[in-house]
């Protein structure tokens, strides 16, 4: 068998998503992910330009070589661009072995290590009482686990509750410390009155604190039993988490701005992180995610692989056969699709009563059509940019 033709398909159903169809001269075909949100065109042109010329005529069955081809081959690597490009490969090589083996791609990273993958989504509120209400709304829907972020008074836009952005352009949230330290540990506080023991909370500071402050935070957050803290600091130091970790304990989850496993490991080693949470789509897909937890299991470090709307329903069903096939899997972070999406998505992973599966079709089992992808066209969009109140820029 050969790669025949590979097709890098950018489409827009309520959010942008690159995608891509490796082709084959036996009929087969495979179908990956290569999403980098707010930097689509970026990958597609990486993949069209640089990678896909490589490929064709490679045999699909040998994914590791083409990875390290790929990835070791050239002088220049890493980086989100080329990993995000690189894990939509991946992702369809290991589509294209399922297919022709007839299995599920759970059965070849080992088979099921558990039934079904427990799971959490985000609920965000104006206020601490609009957080509960959203809260109860999850819970009735069977949510066990939920992340939650609220608007800190004062700051024009806070990191997880949305705003209008009609223009495209990145809108400038408005962002402090102070008030955020201020707010997070009485929300946690109120929401274990309002919602008890038993749900699962979790919080997301997206690296926007400062060492001491993260420290600060955590260990106000103490007594409400987070099930995770998630992204204290940004990944670039990452000593810094030894001042968090010393004399707290709340547990930490980190990983989904890392493009490689030794992005890992200082804090696999040094037991700095509990939770391990890189995206699939951005660390080079399934080959490399799988490194990775078989290095955390070492440390008895469990998996939380990155799994927001901003990337598709293929990384989010690479990720549940991931979790179903890991020994040592934590919990998955899933999102709503919007209506656009079941038009050009075929298979999404089912969740029930608060836990992911997957179908048992081979392969990924999950395809597009590419028609309806066609239809709906790549729209610019940004993140929002974040600026303290002196007109400085913060850390998104
Ligand atoms: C977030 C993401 O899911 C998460 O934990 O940090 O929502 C993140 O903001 C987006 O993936 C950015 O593209
Ligand atoms: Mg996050």
């Amino acid at each position: 068998m050969k790669i025949s033709n590979i097709k890098v398909i950018i489409t827009c159903p309520g959010r942008n998503y690159v995608l891509v169809k490796v082709e084959t001269d036996e009929g087969i075909y495979g179908v990956g992910d290569a999403t980098l949100n707010g930097r689509e065109l970026a990958v597609a042109k990486a993949l069209e330009e640089h990678i896909v010329p490589l490929l064709i005529g490679k045999d699909p069955d040998q994914i590791e070589d083409i990875w390290q081809y790929i990835f070791r081959g050239t002088y220049w690597r890493g980086g989100p661009v080329l990993m995000t490009a690189l894990a939509g490969i991946d992702m369809a090589l290991w589509d294209i072995k399922g297919k022709r083996a007839g299995l599920p791609l759970y059965s070849l990273l080992g088979g099921k290590s558990r039934n079904k993958a427990l799971c959490y989504t985000h609920i965000a509120g104006k206020d601490f009482a609009e957080v509960r209400d959203n809260a109860l709304k999850y819970i009735e829907k069977g949510y066990k686990a939920l992340r939650i972020q609220v608007a800190i008074p004062g700051c024009k836009g806070t990191y997880g509750v949305s705003e209008d952005n009609a223009n495209s352009l990145p809108f400038v949230e408005e962002w402090e410390p102070g008030p955020y330290l201020r707010t997070i540990p009485k929300l946690f506080e109120y929401l274990r009155v309002e919602l008890g023991d038993e749900l699962e909370l979790l919080h997301d500071v997206h690296e926007r604190l400062a060492p001491i402050e993260a420290k600060i935070l955590a260990k106000q957050l103490e007594p409400y039993r987070l099930f995770f803290l998630e992204d204290p600091l940004r990944p670039e130091h990452k000593d810094s988490f030894r001042v968090l970790r010393q004399d707290c304990a709340i547990p930490i989850a980190m990983g989904e701005l890392f493009s490689s496993k030794w992005e890992c490991v200082s804090l696999f080693e040094n037991q700095l992180i509990d939770f391990i949470r890189c995206d699939i789509s951005h660390i080079g897909g399934i080959s490399e995610a799988k490194k990775i937890a078989n290095l955390a299991e070492i440390y008895y470090i469990r998996t939380a692989w990155h799994g927001p709307s901003d990337i598709s329903p293929i990384a989010h069903m690479a990720s549940v056969h991931l979790d179903l096939a890991v020994t040592n899997f934590g919990i998955q972070e899933t999102c709503e699709f919007l209506p656009e999406a079941y038009e050009v998505f075929t298979d999404f992973p089912i969740f029930e009563d608060g836990y992911l599966t997957v179908s048992e079709k081979p392969g990924l089992g999950c395809d597009f059509n590419e028609k309806t992808a066609k239809a709906f066209p790549y729209k610019r969009g940004y993140l929002p940019v974040a600026r303290r109140k002196d007109g400085s820029v913060q850390d998104w």
